[in-house]
């Protein structure tokens, strides 16, 4: 039986103590763990067994790859072999690396031909849910199937009775259960990208959930689709939001009881199983209102684990993130524009001045402050000091959303809409509604060209991608 009670340190952590608390710097890491990866092609059945086959991209044949499991402080050493006709890279969405290890061809290290090996090594100074996944032909590579989940434990993980995975993917299938073609096409490009017409979790058909009543689950929700954004709505449960994009956040109840996953973004959430035993309840994804649909159901069980409520949720320690200075930070701009039924008529692509018709005739047709970013080392939109801290103002100019990624760090939204924001969530990705605005704050401690980027990758490859520079 689980011991509920608290410990010293939680219950300063309730009292809000422990957020406010300075940070101790990480000791030398603690163990190294070693894994190996190997991209290449495979057959999964992402239909169940009496469906057809899907040939694939995968790491180390599955779908998703391996989950990497580590401690915080752990080093992380992955041996990644290409068994892909095409060359790729892996990057380690959301965790703080070194520059060179970061995964992006040309801007952090030459990319991984076939038949090649790369060996990535770093320490994992956060805790929280992370992923991987190449940054090579990403729109395709990404969306044929090559992806993982990484998670660093905390030292001092909350108690839950079941600590659960959802990797959630889409696909477009045709009716032989193949991954249609037409990558990066102009459609999709120019639109809310390639959405698909299969919902995935961990590589398979959702499955409803047997569950027990009292039970508290830990859910990590990961949105690893190319374009799909997810807004899921647990009936008649309450999930607790208590970390976004792997940073822990204050836990509180999701706005509107809706958990919104952009492509990229991570919320881990607790839900305590309240309802009574026998009884069913759906999981539903009504991101896209016309099209909403069930994911799933939690089904309740006969047997009740414990009958007494449990204390509502604690915060997470806090990952030692540095906090930005708000009175001296540097302040900036970036205005995302482009896409049908937006406004911008021209953009600067190498150097030059496009109308929108050219730019499309190209197969772009997004910008970032009125320049096109294209290949790996797209224009620096942003030059920071080391240690400076930067306030960004990101504009979203555009009628579509966009999930936009910054690698390397982590940031603040202080506000959107110039309305402060309820938790000051620290995000590696933020999901812009269209004509949104959002102010983001951070520390330029990682040294290094980092990329910043729209995590719709059809759209990143279309044009909405910069370099934020941090000197060395
Ligand atoms: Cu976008």
């Amino acid at each position: 039986m689980t011991d509920w009670s608290l410990t010293r340190r939680e219950l300063l952590v309730a009292g809000g103590v422990a957020l406010a608390a300075p940070l101790l710097p990480l000791p030398a890491f603690a163990a190294e763990r070693t894994y190996t990866l190997r991209a290449g092609p495979a057959r999964v059945r992402l239909l169940g067994a009496t469906n057809p086959e899907t040939a694939v991209w995968a790491y180390n044949g599955q779908v998703p790859g391996p989950v990497i499991r580590a401690r915080q402080g752990d080093r992380l050493r992955v041996r990644v072999k290409n068994a892909l006709a095409e060359e790729t890279t892996v990057h380690w969405h959301g965790l703080r690396v070194p520059n060179e290890m970061d995964g992006v061809p040309e801007l952090t290290q030459r990319a991984i031909a076939p038949g090649g090996t790369f060996d990535y090594v770093f320490d994992l100074k956060d805790s929280g849910t992370y992923w991987y996944h190449p940054h090579a032909n990403g729109a395709e590579q990404v969306g044929r199937g090559l992806y993982g989940a990484l998670i660093v434990e905390e030292r001092d993980a909350p108690r839950v009775d079941r600590d659960l995975l959802w990797v959630i993917d889409d696909w477009r299938l045709g009716n032989d259960a193949a991954i249609s073609g037409g990558f990066n096409a102009f459609m999709d490009m120019s639109h809310a990208g390639r959405l698909g017409n299969i919902v995935t979790i961990n590589g398979a058909p959702p499955r409803d959930l047997a569950v027990r009543a009292g039970e508290r689950l830990r859910l990590r929700l990961v949105n690893v689709a190319n374009a799909r954004i997810f807004a899921l709505r647990f009936a008649g449960h309450r999930p607790v939001v208590i970390a976004y994009d792997g940073q822990p956040v204050a836990p509180h109840e999701a706005a509107d009881g809706r958990v919104v996953l952009g492509p990229g973004q991570r919320v881990d959430v607790i839900l305590d199983m309240t309802g009574k035993a026998g009884e069913n309840f759906v999981v539903r994804d009504d991101y896209y209102a016309r099209f909403a649909y069930d994911l799933l159901a939690f089904r309740y069980g006969p047997e009740s684990l414990r009958a007494s409520t449990l204390p509502p949720p604690v915060a997470l320690a806090a990952n030692p993130v540095a906090e930005p200075d708000l009175a001296t930070a540097k302040r900036a701009r970036l205005v995302f524009g482009g896409g049908m039924m937006g406004r911008m008529g021209s953009a600067r692509l190498d150097g030059r001045y496009l109308s929108m018709r050219e730019m499309m005739g190209r197969g772009l047709g997004w910008a970032v402050n009125g320049v096109v970013g294209t290949g790996h080392r797209p224009a620096t939109a942003l030059s920071l000091k080391r240690g400076e801290s930067c306030v960004l103002d990101l504009v979203n100019d555009t009628a579509w959303p966009h999930p936009i990624h910054l690698h390397g760090h982590f940031f603040r939204v202080l506000s959107r809409n110039g309305r402060p924001t309820a938790h000051r969530e620290w995000l590696d990705t933020v999901l812009l509604d269209p004509q949104e605005r959002a102010e983001i704050a951070f520390v330029a401690d990682n040294p290094g060209g980092w990329m910043l980027h729209c995590h719709i990758l059809e759209h990143q490859a279309g044009g909405m991608q910069a370099v934020v520079e941090v000197g060395t």
